[in-house]
């Protein structure tokens, strides 16, 4: 401990040093009442400490590749937060004076579950998966840089107990709309980071709509270089190559986040119609267009050239997809008439099929012949979900009114829609995705994702203002338990985020629901 002291005096004011004397520092919280989010299922507190200088190495246990680039990863973080270097202690047995990372199969049947003990001269992170190990080491880090910054020079030390933890729904989902307006890969890993913090685990790409074409498709080149030139408003729009997508998907995978891409048809289709004139029943080209009307434009759905088409677009993006879904849209299909688009969607989702994708669409699509296993995404008013419930198919509640994160948060909001109501923070958080439908079976039930439209969203701070805080409060719905959760106490935790966010250089959304830090 006096080492610890000496350490530390030569950067810390005399007068901490004289009230610290040889004393273990105090931790800056008690662990149960770390203001963490998502909150864990169980946090028990110990009354040990653990001084930040106990800890001089990382030790793995059953790792593999993945591992290694975590276990990297963190001792960056340690790096940076605590200003120590970790050893990278592979084989060492004594844990003591180490961060343990252990892979334990037999841990829990949940892939996602972990375990964070933290004790007076150890740190212990067992999961039964990689991925269970990554979750439980954001908690630890967000417990970290919330102890700094809330303690400054006197975070000193953390706090001693467990946190036992597993997620309510498998499936924690952001979307962004990339067509509407195009976002660089280093705005998308921007968000993927912050969207790790609290444990998302999926992003869902909407990569194709009217007023553009965001991924480069090798069989048919002008999606990208007629349909990917402008976006709403006449910007100058842009594309992801193959390799930025693959960029972004190992990005994400690093981060446990599985990518969804989603090429929106038959409607949403004007930048692919502008692109390639045999695409359109008169074999003429469209305009290109800026507005922000929906549901205008649709496939030649009597055309074989059209599923030609769509089996490219589905072959080229599955093979550079390697998560489990393939979205094809189907949302707003206007000026389909119903038995073409359900005569379209049965031969589309066949198509997904046979590249080893599992279908997912907008809940339209339900009036098609659909393959039992499609993941539908809810987002429409609920009476008119109800059309839904007889088919054994899995939902994904993306509802709009709770949801979207493109809705204003209020009449002040100077972005964003309203059309399905302002959406404060507190709405936002305080509903249940299993009783917002009714009539839905909860074990069909997936998960939650938050979308973000990007008819009037620009550059990343529009991004960061419109989605937080609100997707906290989403990672929260998607992870803790609706038992655990309460709006006061999300609410007190939810005021220490906005330093967490600031000192990110992360723009939110200041509202005055909450007591902000
Ligand atoms: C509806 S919700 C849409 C999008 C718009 C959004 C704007 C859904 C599946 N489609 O095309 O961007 O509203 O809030």
């Amino acid at each position: 401990m006096c080492h610890f002291i000496k350490k530390i005096f030569f950067v810390t004011a005399f007068t901490l040093i004289a009230m610290s004397a040889c004393n273990t520092p105090e931790p800056v919280y008690v662990l149960d009442k770390a203001p963490l989010i998502p909150l864990p299922s169980s946090v028990v507190a110990s009354d040990e400490v653990m001084p930040l200088g106990a800890i001089g190495s990382i030790r793995t246990i059953g790792a593999d590749e993945r591992l290694n680039a975590i276990t990297q990863n963190f001792i960056n973080f340690w790096k940076k937060h605590t200003q120590q270097d970790l050893l990278d202690a592979v084989d060492a047995i004594d844990g003591d004076g180490a961060i343990t990372i252990e892979i334990d199969k037999s841990f829990s049947p949940e892939q996602e579950a972990y375990k964070l003990e933290i004790a007076s001269d150890k740190i212990t992170v067992k999961g039964k998966t990689t991925e269970g190990v990554f979750r439980g080491l954001k908690t630890l880090e967000q417990l970290v840089v919330l102890s700094k910054l809330r303690g400054g020079t006197l975070f000193l030390s953390l706090p001693g107990g467990e946190i036992t933890d597993q997620p309510t729904y498998g499936y924690r989902g952001a979307m962004l709309d990339v067509a509407r307006h195009f976002f660089s890969v280093a705005d998308v890993k921007r968000y993927i980071d912050l969207l790790s913090i609290y444990k998302i685990n999926f992003l869902h790409f909407h990569l194709s709509d009217d007023q553009g074409w965001r991924i480069e498709i090798k069989s048919w080149p002008q999606l990208t270089e007629i349909g990917g030139q402008t976006e709403v408003g006449g910007g100058e729009g842009g594309f992801y190559t193959q390799e930025d997508f693959k960029e972004i998907v190992k990005y994400a995978a690093d981060r446990f986040i599985t990518i969804v891409p989603e090429i929106d048809l038959p409607g949403h289709t004007n930048a692919a119609l502008a692109s390639y004139a045999e695409l359109n029943c008169n074999g003429k080209a469209t305009e290109l267009y800026t507005g922000i009307e929906v549901g205008f434009s649709t496939l030649c759905v009597d055309k074989e050239v059209t599923y030609t088409f769509v089996e490219d677009v589905i072959r080229e993006i599955s093979e550079i997809s390697p998560g489990p879904y393939f979205h094809i849209g189907g949302d707003e299909s206007h000026v389909t008439p119903e038995k073409d688009f359900n005569r379209f969607m049965s031969r589309t989702l066949a198509i997904v099929k046979k590249y080893n994708k599992t279908p997912m669409g907008w809940y339209e699509l339900i009036t098609a012949d659909i393959p039992e296993e499609t993941l539908l995404q809810y987002w429409a008013k609920t009476e008119d979900f109800s059309k839904v419930i007889p088919k054994k198919s899995k939902i994904l509640i993306s509802a709009a009114s709770y949801n979207y994160l493109d809705m204003k948060y209020d009449s002040l909001t100077p972005l964003g829609l309203s059309w399905a109501g302002y959406l404060p923070i507190k709405k936002a958080y305080d509903w249940d995705p299993l009783t917002l439908v009714p009539d839905l079976d909860s074990t069909q039930i997936i998960g939650l994702e938050a979308p973000l439209w990007t008819e009037t969203i620009e550059d990343f701070d529009d991004i960061a203002v419109m989605a937080f805080p609100r997707i906290i409060g989403h990672a929260e719905i998607g992870w803790t338990n609706a038992t655990l959760r309460k709006w006061e106490d999300y609410a007190h935790r939810l005021s220490f985020h906005g330093q967490l966010l600031e000192a990110l250089d992360v723009k939110y959304h200041p509202a005055t629901e909450i007591d902000w830090k």
